[in-house]
């Protein structure tokens, strides 16, 4: 799988692309989005036959399915970071087994970074093996996230509170690799009020299997068949946002 994933990230890397719009304020695809789920599509359709999938842009072959064994693709995540080079985007696929999250495969080939997790079998980067301490807010950094597109977003009524309760703040711009640096132990906790399971399904299981922490930010489990809130981070910092946000 490296291989296959690391080929798609570093597409990212190579010719030109257009940007279009997508439906909601400031919400951007590029062709090298579709360029790169297209191929995904194809070669885990060939190693996989009868898989399904769950991507976030409306190529061929991608049916929102959920049953069966399925992988959720985010051909790139951070698109418009990728737009504007902050070099912080990667190729996120999640694969689930009758609605439950197996594996996880996070690749950002600005840092050349590759996460990996399989359930029962732990969490690496680039071969590390990855395990959380569980600090708490006040020992970290804790990220967020939040899209122009979703109106109202809720999170900027805690911001301070979580600034303040913690050692600093960050909106990375990439759910899917703010989420990993919780397993990196580069951030304590993550919050964002409404994503997709393409954006997050892969990386539970990199937390999840480092010893780490993902639900909604009521306490319940995340949903692989449409978008909810997200809470994760160490067991005792994600308590603390959760109890911040008061849901
Ligand atoms: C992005 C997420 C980010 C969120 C953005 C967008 P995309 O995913 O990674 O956390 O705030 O709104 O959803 O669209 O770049 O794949």
């Amino acid at each position: 799988m490296k291989d296959l994933i690391v080929s798609a990230g570093k597409m990212m890397l190579e010719g030109s692309f257009a940007v279009h719009d997508k439906e909601g304020m400031a919400n951007f695809v590029t062709d090298k989005d579709v360029e790169i789920q297209k191929y995904l599509i194809r070669e885990l359709s060939e190693r996989y036959p009868g898989c399904g999938f769950y991507g976030e842009e409306d190529t061929e072959g991608n049916q929102h399915e959920s049953r069966g064994q399925c992988f959720y693709i985010d051909p790139i995540d951070g698109t418009t970071n990728y737009i504007f080079g902050y070099n912080h985007s990667c190729v996120s696929v999640g694969e689930s087994i009758d609605g439950k999250m197996a594996a996880g495969y996070v690749y950002n080939p600005f840092t050349d970074e590759y996460y990996e997790a399989r359930r029962g079998e732990g969490a690496r980067l680039n071969g590390r093996e990855l395990r959380i301490r569980d600090r708490g807010l006040g020992e970290g950094i804790v990220a967020f996230g939040c899209a122009r597109y979703n109106e109202g977003d809720r999170v900027f009524r805690v911001l301070e509170e979580l600034f303040m309760r913690s050692l600093s703040i960050r909106n990375g711009g990439s759910a899917a690799l703010d989420l990993c640096r919780i397993a990196k132990g580069s951030n304590v906790g993550y919050v964002e009020m409404k994503l997709q399971p393409y954006d997050y399904a892969a990386a539970s299981v990199i937390i999840e299997e480092a010893g780490g922490e993902i639900t909604t930010a009521e306490g319940r489990e995340i949903t692989l068949d449409g978008p909810c809130s997200i809470v994760a981070g160490t067991k005792a910092a994600a308590k603390e946002i959760r109890r911040i946000l008061g849901c």
